[in-house]
C-alpha cells in the first residue's frame, strides 16, 4: 500500500487532511490506478480524470450514509480505491474479482448498480425521495459526465427533479469527451461556458452589481422581468440548468482540491436541486492516456513505460471486419449511411466517419434517438446501417419495434459485442438481443460463423429490401480467413458443415466452431454427429433442419444468447408446429446474468466451448435412446 494511505482508515480519515495530503493521496490511487490497469486492462482515462472529484468528495461527504452514484460507472475506480477496495483492486475485471463498474454487491458504498449511461440522475432522484419519504438526512449525489448527458434519461430526469425541487445534488463531470470528442449541441454550449472566462467574470459582476444596487434599483429590475430575464441570459452560465429548477455552481476546476471542497460546501447549504459544473482533463496525471484518451478510455494490458498494447492484434477482429467490408459497400451504394450512438470506434466505423463524414451520424449516447432516426432515414429512401453493441440497443427495443419492425423499414442493425463479452461482465453482456429482436414480426436475423460470412451477410441485408436486418456479431477475433473470398450464403438458408447420423447439433453464430470441435470428439466416443450452421435465426432454414433431425432423430442447438426466447426456442417452436417429438437439448445460457472474466473463461462457464458442449452432447445422447451408436 502507499505511503499515506496505508496509514489511514478510509473514507472516513480523510475528512482530517489537509489539502496538501488530500492531494498526496489522490497521487497514489492515481499511480496504483495506473500500473493496475496497465496489468489488467480497464477504463483508465475517465478513472484518471476524477481522482480529485473523488477525494474531494469523500472528504466532505459521509458513504456509504451519503449516496454517491456513478454514472456508466467506468470511472469509479478512485472510488472503489478509496472505499476499502485497495487490497482487491489487483483482481480488477478478473473472474471472482472486484467488477470493473459500481455493484451493490460489492460494496456498502455502491448505492446503485450502473454500467449503461445516463441513469444516475434518476437513480439519485429516487434514493432521495426515498431518503425524504422515510426522513433520513443523507445526501444524494449523481456524478454524471458530459457524454453520458446526451443521453435522453438524464434530461427526463433534470426535468422532474427540478419540477419536485427535489434535494439532490448532481455534478456534471465535463471533460469534452464521450468516448471520442462529445457531440451535440449540448456539448457546444458547455464549451461555451468553460471556455470563455467571461461568463465567469461576468456571473460574478453581475451578482455583486444586483447586491449593491440600492432598493430602487433593485425594485427596478425585480419589477422588469424582460430586463432581468435578458440579463441573466447574457450574464449566467448554466442557464440552461436554472431554468430547469436547479441552482447552477460552477465552472470549477476538477483537479483544485481546494476549489472543488469549496464549491461542494457552498452548494450543500442549498436546498432544492443543485448543479455543479466541474471541468476535468481526461487521462489527467499519465502522459499517454492525455495524450490519447479515446485510446484510454477502454483499454487492454499496456507497456506503462510507452502506453502501447501488450498484446499485438494480428487476426482482424468482426468489428474491423464489418467496418471495412460498409466501407467497400458504401462506395457501391451511394446511399448507404451509418450511424453510431458514441460508438464511433468501438463500432469499426472510424475509417467510415472519415471517408463519408455526410454519410456519418454520431447521434451521442442516444440509442432510442438513433433507431429511430435511421428509420426515418430508411423511409425517406435511405440505407442506413446502425452498428451498436447488443447490450445498448436494449435501450431502444422500442423504437425498434414500433418505428422500425411496424412500417418494415429496411434497416440493418449491426448488432456488435453479442454474446459473452467478457472483462466488461454483467452490464455489458450481450445476451438478450436474439430474444428480444426475434419475437418481433417482420425483422431477419443473421449470426455468421466466421469473418467471411459477415461480409456476405452485410452484402445480403443492404440487398434485401424487404423489412429491418439485424446482423450479430461477437466481441472476438476472427477465424483469420482470407475475407475477400465469398460464401455461397443464401437468403434464408443454412449449412450443413459436417454430416452424421447419431446426433444433430444446430449452432448459431460463432458456435458453429466449438460445436465442429465437439463433433470431432464425439466420434471418437463414437457418436457420428451432424452439425448445422444455422446462418439465419429467422427465417429459419427449416427445410435443412427437419431434413437432418428426421435423419438423426436427436437435436442439440447451441446459441451464446440466454435460453428463453432464443434460437433452440426457435428450433423447439418448429419442432412443436409440425408436432415433432425429437429429443431436444438447448445450449445456451439460462435464467441468469454472467458475471466478468475473459471470454473464454466465461464461454467454458456456460458450457458453450467445445469441451462443454462435448459434455453436454454425451449426457444428452446417454439419457436418450441412440439412435445407431456405433
Ligand atoms: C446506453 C449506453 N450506451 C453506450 C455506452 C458506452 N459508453 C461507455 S462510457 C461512454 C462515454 C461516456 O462519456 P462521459 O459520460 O462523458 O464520461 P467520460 O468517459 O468522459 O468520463 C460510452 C458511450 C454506455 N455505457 N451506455
Amino acid at each position: 500500500m502507499s505511503d499515506l494511505i496505508a496509514t489511514l482508515n478510509l473514507p472516513d480519515d480523510l475528512k482530517n487532511l489537509s489539502v496538501a495530503q488530500l492531494e498526496q493521496v489522490g497521487s497514489e490511487v492515481r499511480q496504483y490506478m495506473v500500473q493496475t490497469v496497465a496489468d489488467n486492462g480497464g477504463h483508465l482515462a475517465a478513472s484518471l480524470g476524477v481522482v480529485e472529484l473523488t477525494v474531494a468528495l469523500h472528504s466532505i461527504y459521509n458513504s456509504p450514509e451519503d449516496k454517491i452514484i456513478w454514472d456508466v460507472g467506468h470511472q469509479s475506480y478512485p472510488h472503489k480505491l478509496l472505499t476499502g477496495r485497495w487490497d482487491r483492486f489487483p483482481t480488477l475485471r478478473r473472474r471472482a474479482g472486484l467488477c470493473g463498474f459500481p455493484k451493490p454487491s460489492e460494496s456498502e458504498h455502491d448505492p446503485f448498480l450502473t454500467g449503461h449511461s445516463s441513469t444516475s440522475i434518476s437513480a439519485a432522484l429516487g434514493l432521495a425521495l426515498a431518503r425524504d419519504l422515510k426522513g433520513d438526512g443523507n445526501k444524494v449525489v449523481a456524478v454524471i459526465g458530459d457524454g453520458a448527458m446526451t443521453g435522453g434519461m438524464a434530461f427526463e430526469a433534470l426535468n422532474h427533479a427540478g419540477h419536485i425541487k427535489a434535494n439532490v445534488m448532481v455534478i456534471l463531470n465535463d471533460n469534452k469527451m464521450s468516448i471520442s470528442s462529445n457531440v451535440g449541441s449540448m456539448s457546444s454550449y458547455l464549451s461555451r461556458i468553460r471556455s470563455d472566462p467571461k461568463y465567469s467574470r461576468l456571473k460574478k459582476d453581475f451578482e455583486t452589481f444586483v447586491n449593491k444596487v440600492p432598493l430602487v434599483g433593485k425594485k427596478l429590475i425585480n419589477s422588469t422581468e424582460r430586463l432581468k430575464s435578458s440579463l441573466k441570459y447574457l450574464v449566467m452560465p448554466g442557464i440552461i440548468f436554472e431554468e430547469l429548477g436547479f441552482t447552477y455552481f460552477g465552472p470549477v476546476d476538477g483537479h483544485n482540491i481546494s476549489a472543488l471542497r469549496s464549491i461542494l460546501k457552498q452548494a450543500n447549504k442549498m436546498s432544492g436541486p443543485v448543479f455543479v459544473h466541474v471541468v476535468t482533463e481526461k487521462g489527467k496525471g499519465y502522459h499517454y492516456a492525455e495524450k490519447s484518451p479515446e485510446i484510454f478510455h477502454g483499454i487492454g494490458p499496456f507497456d506503462l513505460n510507452n502506453g502501447l498494447p501488450k498484446k499485438n492484434k494480428k487476426t482482424p477482429t468482426y468489428t474491423d471486419v464489418f467496418g471495412q467490408a460498409l466501407l467497400g459497400l458504401a462506395y457501391e451504394h451511394s446511399n448507404i449511411v451509418a450511424l453510431t450512438a458514441a460508438m464511433t470506434a468501438g463500432t469499426g466505423l472510424k475509417k467510415f466517419s472519415e471517408t463519408y463524414p455526410d454519410r456519418f451520424y454520431d447521434v451521442g449516447i442516444a440509442e432510442q434517438h438513433g433507431v429511430t432516426l435511421a428509420t426515418a432515414l430508411a423511409a425517406g429512401g435511405m440505407r442506413p446501417v446502425f452498428a451498436v453493441y447488443s447490450t445498448f440497443l436494449q435501450r431502444a427495443y422500442d423504437q425498434i419495434l414500433h418505428d422500425t419492425c411496424l412500417q418494415k423499414l429496411p434497416v440493418i442493425f449491426a448488432v456488435d459485442r453479442a454474446g459473452i463479452v467478457g472483462e466488461d461482465g454483467e452490464t455489458h453482456q450481450g445476451l438478450f438481443d436474439l430474444s428480444y429482436l426475434r419475437s418481433m414480426p417482420n425483422m431477419s436475423i443473421m449470426a455468421p460463423a466466421n469473418e467471411v460470412e459477415l461480409q456476405d451477410m452485410l452484402k445480403a441485408a443492404i440487398n434485401y429490401k424487404d423489412g429491418p436486418v439485424a446482423i450479430r456479431y461477437p466481441r472476438d477475433k476472427g477465424l483469420g480467413l482470407e475475407v475477400s473470398e465469398d460464401t455461397n450464403l443464401k437468403w434464408g438458408r443454412g449449412e450443413l458443415v459436417k454430416s452424421g447420423e447419431n446426433l444433430l447439433i444446430i449452432a448459431a453464430g460463432t458456435t458453429v466452431n466449438a460445436a465442429l470441435a465437439a463433433a470431432e470428439k464425439l466420434f471418437w466416443q463414437g457418436y457420428k454427429t451432424a452439425v448445422i450452421n444455422a446462418r439465419f435465426v429467422k427465417p429459419l432454414d427449416e427445410e435443412l433442419i427437419l431434413k437432418w433431425a428426421e435423419k438423426t432423430e436427436k437435436v442439440i442447438t447451441v446459441e451464446e444468447n440466454i435460453l428463453a426466447g432464443g434460437f433452440g426456442s426457435a428450433v423447439m417452436e418448429l419442432f412443436e408446429r409440425k408436432g415433432l417429438n425429437y429429443p431436444l437439448k438447448r445450449l445456451g445460457v439460462g435464467d441468469c446474468f454472467v458475471g466478468h472474466g475473459t471470454r473464454s473463461e466465461m464461454l467454458a462457464c456456460c458450457n458453450l466451448d467445445a469441451d462443454g458442449i462435448f459434455r453436454e452432447a454425451i449426457s444428452f445422447v446417454d439419457r436418450t435412446s441412440a439412435k445407431g451408436v456405433t
